[in-house]
Order: structure tokens, then C-alpha cells, then sequence
């Protein structure tokens, strides 16, 4: 049988190395889409070309979101059944920082694959999943947050990904595009970027541990967030492209804690027996062993406005899609620890 053709824009991130693995173990034929960087950055992908079994369905190509003209070469060259819009500015905080570029990246990026879609009319009907992000919900009331709940995003980031939302959504009614957004609420692995606070966390604490690190600096540590394992959501993803129809849907656990509660979980693991001190601005954690401060807070990592409190309802997905999250916060701490103890940085 001819194998499946999917097409990943951000293949060198976090969820681009998951989900390639998943296609991959699923017969198809997968193109990657990497952008040009001064030093090479495809480690979390490396492993695929070592694998006998894997390596040769598993190309990569040079493209970036900002180049409409990239994107149709790309598009036209490799032919694919299922595009994933994978690639973004995805760091909230430094989009404070690059507005006008998240918003290129995010939003424009998003309409220039769908355009692509649309103008070059291909005989296939080509799939395409847009990473939409429970950031839309941003500074939203709602107990939990699901497909119906309003947006209201409190970045550059949430708002650029509301366009991409909502671009998604237009092209669909407007060109039948098969074009689905998922709003995935936040995903973590071993493989997450180093300045997302569960990676920072746990690799901090145990450079802590292992005496290469004295101090842990964080922010705000009362915001919830409903942390889910980016292999499960992946699998999401995949299934929302396997339906009749194309739909938008949340993905999530249904569980929140605060970054506090993730750091206390996380340090008792690595065999840290802390206690908190001070208020605001002021509090620490303290190392009962020997009195030393472990983790401090810093008003660099705090943002203009922050996301206080995200919780996911995916019954949608679950009736749907038959899908919900295998893994808990437990399992994914644990398998972060494991992989950070094996892979010191
Ligand atoms: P990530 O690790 O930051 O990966 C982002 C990917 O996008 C990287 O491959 C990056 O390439 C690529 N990229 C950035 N700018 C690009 C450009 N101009 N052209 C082409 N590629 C570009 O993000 P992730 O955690 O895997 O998340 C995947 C997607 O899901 C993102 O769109 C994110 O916004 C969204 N999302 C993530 C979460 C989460 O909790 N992880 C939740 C909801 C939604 P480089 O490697 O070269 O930087
Ligand atoms: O922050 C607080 C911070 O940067 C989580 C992206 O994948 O998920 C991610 O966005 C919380 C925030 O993720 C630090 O203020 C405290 O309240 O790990 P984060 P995020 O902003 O939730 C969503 C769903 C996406 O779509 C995004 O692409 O932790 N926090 N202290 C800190 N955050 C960071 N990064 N660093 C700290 O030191």
C-alpha cells in the first residue's frame, strides 16, 4: 500500500520530534521542515536518523513560515496528505519581547500554508492541522475551558494564535479546506524547551543536586497550569486529521497545579526536603537539610500580565476522538528526572 505523506512545519521542536516519531511507526513518509540556524539544531530528531527502521521515511527540508515562497515549494515538492503547522515563536514571555515577529510567525505563518493550500489546488485533498494553544483562553473566568469558551488572550503570543485559530476556522468554511484546530492545553517531556518553567525546574534542581548549580531563579509561582505529555497529545493531533469531518478541539487533562506545587513535587523526587519562606517577591525555598535558599523568585521571569489559572475539559475529544491522556503529572516528572539524570546538562 502506498505510504502516507505528512508534511511537519516546526519538526525540530518538542512536538515535531513526537509526532514524527508517531507518523513514522505509523508508515508514513515523513518531510520535516527546519529553518536555517548558524549552529545545527536538530537534536531532538537525531535519533530518528540512527534508527535503521525509521531513517529512510524521514527527510528534512529547509523552510520557514516567513516565506510564502518556501512554503508552496515545500508544498508542491512533497505532495502531502496530512500537513501539521507545528512551527512557532511558542515562548509566551518572549513574545513581549518580538511582538511584530510572533505575530508574523504565528499568525501570518499560519495563513500563508492555508493560502498555499487553497491557491495550488492540488488534486489531493491535503489535511491540515493548525497547534492552537490554551494561551487563547488566556485571562478567561471559566471554571474549566473547553471549545466553547470564549477568548481572551493576554499576549502577543495568545493573540497571534487567536488569528491562526481563526484563519483556520475561515478557510475552512470559506474553501472547504479539511482544516482542524487543536487547543492543546500545556505539554512537557524530557525533550522540552530548556526556558519553559517544568524543564527549567527540574534541571535546575538537579544541577542543584549534582553541586553545578547554587540558585534556582523562577517567577510567578501561583499561576496553574493543566500539564499534560507531549506523546499524548501528539496522538491527538493524528486523530483529529482521521475524522470525517474536520473539527476544533480541546486537548487537555482536566487537572491544574501551580508552578509551586510542580516544584515541590519535582525537588521531593530528587530528594530535596524544602520548606518556603518570605512572601511575594521575597519567597524562597529552603533546603532543610543545610539551611541553604534553593529556589528564589526574580521579577525578570515575571510577565506584563500573566495567565493565572488554565484548566482543559476534553470530553469533546474523548467522545470524539477516543482519546485522554495516558500519562500524569507523576509519570511526566518522573521521566523528566530520569532523562535529565542520564543526560546531565
Ligand atoms: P517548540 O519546541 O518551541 O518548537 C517550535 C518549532 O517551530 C521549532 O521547530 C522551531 O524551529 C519552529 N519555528 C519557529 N519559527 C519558525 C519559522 N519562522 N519558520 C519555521 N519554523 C519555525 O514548540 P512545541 O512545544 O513543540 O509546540 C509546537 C506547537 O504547538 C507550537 O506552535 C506551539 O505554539 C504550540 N503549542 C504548544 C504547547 C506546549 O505546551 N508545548 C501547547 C499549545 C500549543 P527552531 O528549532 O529552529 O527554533
Ligand atoms: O510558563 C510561570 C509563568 O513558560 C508556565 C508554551 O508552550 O504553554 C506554554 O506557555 C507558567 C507561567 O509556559 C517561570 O509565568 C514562573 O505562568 O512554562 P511556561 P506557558 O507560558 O504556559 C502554552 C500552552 C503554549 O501554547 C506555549 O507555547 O510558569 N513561571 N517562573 C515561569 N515560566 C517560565 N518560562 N520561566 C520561569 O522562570
Amino acid at each position: 500500500m502506498k505510504k502516507k505523506i505528512a508534511l511537519i512545519f516546526g519538526v525540530t521542536g518538542q512536538d515535531g520530534a513526537y509526532l514524527s516519531r508517531f507518523l513514522l511507526k505509523k508508515n508514513y513518509k515523513v518531510f520535516g521542515v527546519k529553518r536555517r540556524s548558524s549552529i545545527i539544531n536538530t537534536q531532538r530528531i537525531d535519533d530518528i536518523y540512527r534508527d535503521i527502521n525509521l531513517k529512510s521515511d524521514f527527510v528534512l527540508l529547509y523552510g520557514d513560515l516567513t516565506d510564502s515562497s518556501s512554503i508552496s515549494h515545500l508544498i508542491k515538492k512533497t505532495k502531502p496528505n496530512e500537513i501539521y503547522n507545528l512551527a512557532a515563536q511558542s515562548h509566551v514571555k518572549v513574545s513581549f519581547e518580538v511582538p511584530e515577529y510572533s505575530a508574523d510567525v504565528n499568525s501570518l505563518g499560519t495563513l500563508r500554508i492555508l493560502d498555499a493550500i487553497k491557491n495550488l489546488n492540488l488534486e489531493k485533498k491535503i489535511k491540515f492541522y493548525q497547534a492552537g494553544t490554551s494561551e487563547m483562553f488566556g485571562r478567561t473566568k471559566e471554571k474549566f475551558q473547553n471549545e466553547k469558551t470564549q477568548f481572551y488572550p493576554a499576549s502577543p503570543y495568545g493573540v497571534s494564535k487567536c488569528f491562526a485559530h481563526w484563519i483556520t476556522v475561515n478557510y475552512r468554511e470559506a474553501y472547504n479546506i479539511f482544516a482542524c484546530n487543536g487547543i492543546l492545553f500545556n505539554h512537557e517531556s524530557p525533550i522540552r524547551g530548556e526556558t519553559f518553567v517544568t524543564r527549567k525546574i527540574i534541571q535546575g534542581l538537579i544541577r542543584i543536586k549534582n553541586g553545578n548549580q547554587k540558585k534556582l531563579f523562577l517567577g510567578n509561582l501561583y499561576s496553574k497550569r493543566d500539564w499534560g505529555h507531549a506523546k499524548d497529545y501528539v496522538e491527538a493531533m493524528w486523530k483529529m486529521l482521521q475524522q470525517k469531518k474536520p473539527d476544533d478541539y480541546v486537548i487537555g487533562t482536566g487537572k491544574t497545579f501551580t508552578i509551586k506545587e510542580f516544584a515541590n513535587r519535582a525537588a521531593k523526587k530528587i530528594g530535596f526536603k524544602i520548606k518556603w519562606i518570605g512572601k511575594g517577591i521575597n519567597e524562597k525555598a529552603v533546603d532543610i537539610a543545610n539551611n541553604k535558599v534553593l529556589i528564589e523568585c526574580k521579577k525578570r521571569y515575571f510577565r506584563p500580565v500573566e495567565v493565572d489559572y488554565l484548566k482543559g475539559n476534553a470530553q469533546k475529544a474523548k467522545k470524539i476522538l477516543k482519546w485522554s491522556p495516558k500519562n500524569s503529572i507523576d509519570n511526566l516528572i518522573d521521566e523528566m528526572i530520569e532523562h535529565e539524570l542520564k543526560n546531565p546538562s
